[in-house]
């Protein structure tokens, strides 16, 4: 499946607006750990990998470049699509040959998620907790099924959120959040290797 996805940054108002009338779909707490190689082998690539509450999960870009209206990214959750995609040798555990290939957490988060379904949208309201910072941020996504599907799905996106009054601007997602506070040579290295833009 591809996702495709916009990030806000909502005030208490927009948040009202925006799920009035929704359906509450559920509250969910997750840890997520992002890992890459010290030389940052996948974030050059925008490639994003992480265990979230234990899974490994890898999120890999359909767009080109930082300018753009929406994010998509194909989600990979399958064991041996990821194997296949970091060139991993089927040796022995996953998190092993990972750790094998040189991949090493940068960033631990926490995520208490409150996610609403309106007119087909998901739209996920997340607090992020970082052990000693905080950060939060909507999202509204549509998941597709192919790429012609995914371009539509940006539009259908910025639609839904004009009319709801929300502002369209370049968030900062959580990661790059933390890699900004905390890991600013990381953050710069991504921003020359044109995967991320100064905001
Ligand atoms: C895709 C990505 C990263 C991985 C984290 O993705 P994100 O959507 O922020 O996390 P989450 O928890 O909402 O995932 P979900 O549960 O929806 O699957 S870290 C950076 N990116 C890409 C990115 C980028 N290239 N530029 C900016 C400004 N933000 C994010």
């Amino acid at each position: 499946m591809i996702e495709v996805e916009k990030k806000f940054l909502l005030s208490k108002r927009d948040m009202k607006r925006l799920t009035t009338g929704a359906h509450f779909v559920r509250e969910r707490i997750f840890t997520d750990t992002y890992y890459d190689s010290p030389d940052l082998l996948l974030g050059r690539k925008d490639w994003w990998l992480r265990s979230r509450e234990g899974t490994f999960e890898l999120k890999i870009p359909l767009h080109d470049g930082p300018d753009r209206l929406a994010d998509q990214y194909e989600e990979m959750d399958n064991e041996s699509t990821i194997r296949k995609a970091l060139e991993l040798p089927q040796n022995g555990s996953l998190r092993g040959d990972i750790a094998k290939k040189g991949y090493i957490p940068f960033c631990v988060c926490t995520t208490t998620r409150q996610t609403y379904r309106k007119d087909g949208f998901t739209i996920d309201l997340d607090a992020v907790e970082y052990g000693d910072f905080t950060y939060a941020i909507g999202e509204i996504e549509l998941m597709v099924k192919n790429e012609t599907q995914a371009q539509h799905a940006t539009q259908k996106i910025i639609v839904f959120a004009r009319q709801h009054d929300l502002p369209i601007a370049l968030v900062r997602g959580k990661v790059v959040e933390y890699l900004k506070k905390k890991r600013p040579e990381h953050y710069h290295t991504l921003i020359q290797a044109g995967v991320l833009k100064d905001t």
